[in-house]
């Protein structure tokens, strides 16, 4: 079922609590933490609490979440005192996605490139 917890999905063991990490922020459908392999001052990981596989799959299913994943990305540049912050949905391996629950990565604290690579 769209949205149920995963057995085999790290983040759900995040959300869940059986896997450590650095939470940031929690709300009622969202939780944040540190990126293990901080790319940035700054590099949070916002996901929602339902299992997704990525951005666009929770956007059709549960669209309120979605917005709720930009809010906090804004929160967490906000805590960090981010004046200027990027936010990366990777989404297909070919794009770099590792983990196949949706995530936001919020990237700041130094200055970022354009084109990434
Ligand atoms: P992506 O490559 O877009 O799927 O991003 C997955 C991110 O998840 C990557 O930047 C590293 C991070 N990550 C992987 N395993 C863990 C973990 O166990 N804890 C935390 N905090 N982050 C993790």
């Amino acid at each position: 079922m769209p949205g149920e917890p995963q057995d085999d999905c790290l983040f759900c063991k995040i959300v869940a609590g059986h896997v450590p990490a650095t939470i940031v922020r929690e709300t009622d459908t969202t939780v944040a933490f540190r990126d293990i392999n901080p790319q940035a001052p700054t590099h949070v990981l916002v996901i929602p609490k339902v299992h997704y596989r990525n951005a666009a799959e929770l956007a059709a299913g549960e669209p309120a979440i979605a917005a709720d994943i930009l809010r906090e990305a804004q929160a967490v540049a906000d805590e960090d005192k981010l004046e200027s912050y990027r936010v990366v949905f990777n989404t297909g391996s070919g794009a770099g996605q590792t983990v196949w629950h949706t995530h936001a990565h919020v990237i700041g604290g130094r200055g970022l490139q354009w084109p990434p690579g």
